[in-house]
């Protein structure tokens, strides 16, 4: 027997799957489908982290076993791969963006193919391969010509030092993350798209799914749909200023009113605001600030008073002084609320800061003249003329009935969602394929002109105040209007980032065509993706934007299912060895090439699986990772103990068939750290017993195919059929074979272990207890005595308490 040579074995295997197309999914093939997604990876000059193989190989092992069960497996990779790093870096070093990408997708695609992941790469996707935008173009068009895109003026975080818009994640205390100066928020024209269209689908349709739990209550958050009323307050101009509550039944209780610095009601009152100059002050600091800081609970709260002008309580004529805080979001509601200090926490905080009245209006027990009562759940209307005594939950619907019978309000839903900024000022992403026309507005460009591919340009750095570096590229703007024929000029924004994510699962059903981003037979033959894992940073974005895409192109008849993935799992993040983000900064990146070259790529999958349980962030270790070489050392020096023959032995057959069950059921469960735990624990009683018979050895490797597919095909090619291991079947358990029969418990009398049994095992907590109860030593040690309470955990102990 040679010595385990992961070196020889592995490349071996590589290219013997990819020369027999042994990982090939067939459209319209005889088998059940099996469609199993990663996250594709954005290619990152930094190369291949450690975290990314986590979720590769968690699917690579599903992706293994299903083809094993005898399902056609599509499992595909591809690169997400326009955006800001690979520009910066374009920027910095005077290349073109393209040559950094086809750079970084090389060595991304060499460290895949080096980790043995079964990947259909006949299928390999490029998001900024123009034959693949086209088809990103071509949606885009779609939603603009439903009237899903529109163009509005936005604020932006935009960097005063490198005069770039940045994302909110660019931002941070205020300053650019890269060079430190400050950010303010200024105003540009952004095309938009209307996802909150979609806002209650988006809610609804999670009941059709199977996401992780955290993942569905994550997207209900963050679309945040709120149920409340919208009131009508009249102004001493004559205007009216309408707030949005939801909490109709405290307006008794509001004090006074407050409209966000933005709101256009106060321009319009300028001539009646005596302090307007003073507003205006406020207004200019007030546009300084993001939305996160405004909102900010524990901010001090400010604001001015709108002199001149109050508002009129509906419910009893009460006048109430008006105000602008930036506590309120122009973006939200109606912009303007009826504040109530005595129920409400923000309210209560600028109350005490201005003096303002608190007047209790839900009797809680609590003083409201010391801290807010925001329960709903306890405590009846008081001060409200005919809500006094109704709990809040029934106050609530009783006066918004009795609004919209006086014509003073009606009954509203909310959401937290925005429409989604759809423009990047940017030149690394799809071009935006419209035109502007003096005489006709925003023209798309006709469908046989995409893609409307990027133009080549000399520098990438973005214009002095903000635009487009394809706002120097004269030549391609210049154009004619398709609907005129009269001069037009193209678009310069282009795309964000998750434009190609959002449809990519797609593309991978059909990735060559170029008639349709898909066609009708492998859309409905692929659709929808089974099982689909990526981080849990993506629920509020990517999996979201990708569902509304989906959602859409339901409605307009290109693909055949209304949710795009059937089930969503995520992985925990790999962390450094002492417990912190991997950071280059940190230094402590571990660098997969090196863990390749010193231990394998078996071991190194074997390793990101029993790092700990799949779903927890957990630190990388590299005496785990010697470990897990071990093991699959182990595995193959067991070759010296194995014999001819074919079935299990009597003393093993229960441990293979429990092993069978167990693994194949966490893997589905993805525990595959007890999986491979199950493994090693089979490993250990093979060498304990000293030796293996040739179908006990087998049923191990097959089990291990799929965590470890290079080393297990190799020792397949001695004790195998000759075919491939990654084409055998999964092995069968025999489920009377899996149970034991008898087990031993203990029993203890007030924690002290006293006397063990043996009980059928599989008995349930009463029979557990009652056998514990009626040995002849325990009988003996209680009788007498006053037995308090029995704790019996089935399988284990059973423990008396006796007094
Ligand atoms: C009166 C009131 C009394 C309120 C009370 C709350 C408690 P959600 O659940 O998030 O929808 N609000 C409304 N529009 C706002 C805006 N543009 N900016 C900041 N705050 C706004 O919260 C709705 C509540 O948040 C509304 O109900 C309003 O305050 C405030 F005891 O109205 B409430
Ligand atoms: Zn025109």
């Amino acid at each position: 027997m040679e010595s385990y040579n992961f070196k020889a074995i592995e490349k071996k295997w590589q290219d013997k799957w990819e020369e027999t197309g042994a990982f090939h999914a067939e459209t319209n093939s005889k088998k059940p489908k099996f469609y199993t997604m990663i996250e594709f990876p954005y290619p990152s000059g930094a190369g291949l982290h450690v975290g990314h193989p986590r979720s590769y190989t968690a699917l690579d092992i599903i992706a293994r076993k299903r083809r094993m069960e005898g399902y056609n497996v599509l499992y595909p990779i591809g690169w997400d791969a326009f955006g800001l790093p690979t520009e910066n870096f374009a920027i910095k070093n005077k290349v073109h963006p393209k040559i950094v990408t086809a750079k970084n997708i090389a060595n991304f695609t060499r460290q895949l193919k080096m980790l043995g992941f079964s990947f259909d790469w006949s299928r390999e996707i490029n998001t900024t391969d123009p034959s693949y935008y086209k088809w990103t173009q071509w949606i885009f068009l779609q939603l603009f010509k439903h009237g899903l895109a529109y163009k509005q003026e936005m604020p932006i975080n935009w960097c005063t030092g490198c005069k770039v818009g940045l994302s909110n994640e660019e931002v941070v205390n205020g300053v650019c993350e890269r060079c430190g100066s400050e950010v303010v928020q200024k105003r540009k024209s952004q095309w938009m798209l209307k996802i909150t269209e979609y806002a209650q689908r988006l809610i609804d349709d999670l009941d059709d799914v199977n996401y992780l739990e955290k993942i569905k209550t994550q997207q209900k958050n963050w679309i945040g749909r709120s149920e409340g009323a919208e009131v009508k307050f009249k102004l001493s101009t004559g205007d009216e200023m309408i707030v949005y509550t939801t909490r109709a039944d405290t307006l008794f209780g509001a004090t006074y009113t407050v409209m966000s610095p933005e709101h256009p009601l106060i321009e319009k009152m300028k001539d009646s605001i005596t302090n307007y100059d003073e507003v205006l002050a406020y207004k200019t600091e007030a546009a300084k600030k993001s939305e996160f800081e405004r909102t900010e609970l524990a901010k001090e709260k400010t604001g001015v008073k709108l002199e001149g002008i109050y508002a009129v309580n509906p419910a009893n004529g009460a006048k109430l002084p008006v105000f602008i805080s930036d506590y309120v979001l122009v973006t939200y509601g109606t912009g303007a609320i009826m504040a109530v200090p005595a129920h409400d926490s923000r309210d209560w905080d600028f109350a005490k800061k201005f003096n303002l009245p608190i007047i209790e209006v839900v009797s809680g027990g609590k003083n409201v003249q010391e801290e807010a009562y925001t329960d709903v759940y306890k405590g009846n209307m008081v001060n409200s003329e005919f809500l006094n005594g109704l709990p809040v939950k029934e106050a609530i619907p009783t006066m918004i009935e009795w609004l919209e019978k006086q014509g003073l309000g009606k009954r509203k839903v909310n959401f937290k969602l925005r429409d989604w900024v759809f423009s990047r000022q940017r030149y690394w992403g799809e071009p935006i394929p419209l035109v502007h026309c003096d005489k006709c507005g925003w023209v798309p460009i006709p469908e046989s002109e995409l893609p409307l591919e990027l133009p080549e340009i000399e520098t990438f750095e973005p214009g002095e105040n903000g635009e487009s570096p394809l706002a120097k590229a004269y030549d391609w703007i210049e154009t004619t209007c398709p609907c005129c024929g009269g001069k037009a000029q193209r678009e310069t924004d282009t795309m964000p980032q998750w434009a190609g994510s959002s449809w990519y699962f797609l593309r991978y059903m059909d990735p060559h065509n170029d008639e349709a981003l898909a066609s009708k037979e492998a859309l409905e033959y692929w659709s929808p993706v089974d099982w689909y894992n990526g981080g849990m940073e993506h629920t509020t974005l990517h999996l979201l934007y990708s569902r509304f895409w989906h959602k859409f192109l339901y409605d307009i008849g290109v693909v055949p299912t209304k949710e795009p993935y059937m089930k969503r799992t995520s992985h925990g993040m790999i962390l450094g060895e002492n417990n912190e983000k991997m950071s280059k900064s940190r230094g402590n990146v571990v660098n997969p090439d090196e863990v390749v070259e010193e231990f394998g790529a078996d071991a190194f999958r074997t390793y990101e699986m029993f790092i700990g349980a799949f779903d927890q962030s957990t630190p990388w270790s590299q005496q785990g990772l010697k470990g897990c070489y071990k093991f699959l050392e182990r595995v193959w020096n067991l070759q010296s103990i194995v014999n001819d023959e074919e079935g299990y032995s009597a003393d093993l057959e229960k441990n293979i068939n429990k092993a069978i069950k167990k693994v194949g059921e966490d893997f589905e469960r993805m525990k595959f750290n007890t999986a491979i735990a199950t493994m090693m624990s089979l490993v250990n009683d093979f060498s304990k017993k000293g030796s293996v018979t040739k179908g006990e050895y087998k049923t191990l490797i097959t089990l291990l195919n799929p965590v470890a597919p290079h080393m297990t095909e190799e020792l397949w090619l001695t004790y195998g059929n000759g075919e491939l291991l990654s084409l055998q079947p999964w092995p069968k358990y025999d489920e009377g074979k899996t149970v034991d029969d008898e087990i031993e418990i203990v029993v203890q009398i007030n924690g002290k272990i006293k006397d063990k049994l043996m009980i059928p095992a599989g008995l349930d907590k009463d029979g557990t207890q009652e056998a514990a109860m009626n040995t002849e030593k325990i009988k003996g040690l209680i009788e007498g005595k006053n037995v308090v309470k029995v704790i019996a955990v089935p399988g284990k102990l059973v423990n008396i308490v006796v007094k």
